[in-house]
């Protein structure tokens, strides 16, 4: 191991409540199953294991309008907050295992609360509202509704429009348990790449709000490679900002992730996959990720291996591991016969 690199610091979020499927909260111990932290050590990663944070029931969870278990997903994310800002502050890299992707309302607030702790805002009062990080958010889905758009009454479909501040006046202020959630993004921090299921209100939104993001059609015409660049320049032009990595499993076409629960046909491949992880290493500034969605209770036992070992692949490339294979340590030599 490199003394100067960072630990990863990787841990469950059993979060199930923010969609209708109750095996997403297996996905951590099947991607930790599936042989993470024998891959991750096998080519000089540190990582530690913090384990889980368990989602307490909120007993009486009523529907507020069609928004399904919002009192059980805010208190989630509070802890998965607190456990953000525990791991950042031990000097870790958060590597949050969902989970449906409601939980990143918690890892994405827990890491902003803990980059403006680092660097306090200097005054400005556009400061005040830029939080220090950019985020990534791949997915086949905006999640960007609000609970007054939102079809399904998931909360994982909603994610972004509680981070925004942009979105403030389109968020009911008595949601119940959300009254700590408080944006912590502007719109121009955070772009998207492999979007095939917008909503017709989170196109709206896209356009609106001016977000930079590349559906399946711009990565087929440009190319993955470019679509990273020109996202990476949008959210954090001068490349100095800590980049939260929030990638959901179904980004990833069926062939390589079908064990997830909402897929779409048309994703990326798996080696897209790769290359937004390994770029995102490459910028040396990965500060927290989500790999989330993973559900090992869907499909067939064929299709939840490819689905975590892609799981696996994708968070060892985002610390670093090597495609080629494991790297040979400093002083390394043959035997001679
Ligand atoms: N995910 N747009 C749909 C909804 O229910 O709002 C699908 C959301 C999927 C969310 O995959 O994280
Ligand atoms: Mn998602
Ligand atoms: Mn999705």
């Amino acid at each position: 191991p490199r003394p100067d690199q960072k630990i990863a610091g990787i841990f469950g979020a059993l979060m199930n409540r923010g969609q209708g499927k109750e095996g997403v909260r297996e996905g951590p111990n099947a991607i930790r199953e599936a042989g993470l932290f024998t891959q991750l050590k096998e080519c000089g990663i540190r990582a530690l294991d913090y384990g889980d944070v368990e989602i307490q029931a909120v007993a009486s969870d009523d529907e507020w309008k069609k928004v399904k278990y919002c009192r059980t997903v805010a208190s989630g994310c509070k802890q998965i907050a607190e456990k953000m800002e525990l791991i950042i502050k031990e000097h870790g890299i958060p590597v949050m295992l969902g989970g449906d992707h409601a939980a990143a309302i918690g890892s994405i607030f827990g890491h902003a609360s803990a980059q403006r702790q680092l660097h306090p805002p200097t005054g400005s009062s556009s400061s005040e509202l830029h939080a220090p990080l950019a985020v990534l958010w791949i997915d086949a889905h905006g999640d960007i509704n609000t609970p007054l758009t939102t079809a399904t009454g998931n909360l994982h479909g909603c994610p972004v429009s509680f981070l925004l501040h942009e979105m403030t006046g389109y968020i009911p202020h008595d949601l119940p348990g959300f009254d700590w959630i408080k944006p912590c993004l502007t719109a121009d921090r955070i772009a998207y790449i492999g979007l095939r299921a917008l909503d017709q209100d989170e196109m709206y939104l896209m356009e609106k709000l001016k977000i930079k993001y590349f559906p399946m059609q711009l990565v087929d015409q440009l190319g993955i490679q470019e679509c990273l660049k020109q996202a990476l320049a949008a959210i954090d032009p001068k490349g100095v900002l800590p980049l939260h990595l929030s990638f959901d499993i179904d980004a990833l076409d069926p062939s390589d992730a079908a064990s997830t629960g909402t897929p779409v046909m048309g994703g990326l491949t798996l080696r897209e996959g790769l290359q937004i992880a390994e770029f995102v290493h490459k910028t040396g500034r990965l500060s927290a990720m989500d790999l989330v969605e993973v559900n090992p209770e869907l499909g067939t036992p064929h299709q939840r291996a490819k689905t975590t070992e892609a799981a696996c692949a994708i968070i060892s490339g985002a610390l670093g591991k090597p495609r080629q294979g494991v790297p040979f340590p400093p002083g390394f030599e043959l035997p001679l016969p």
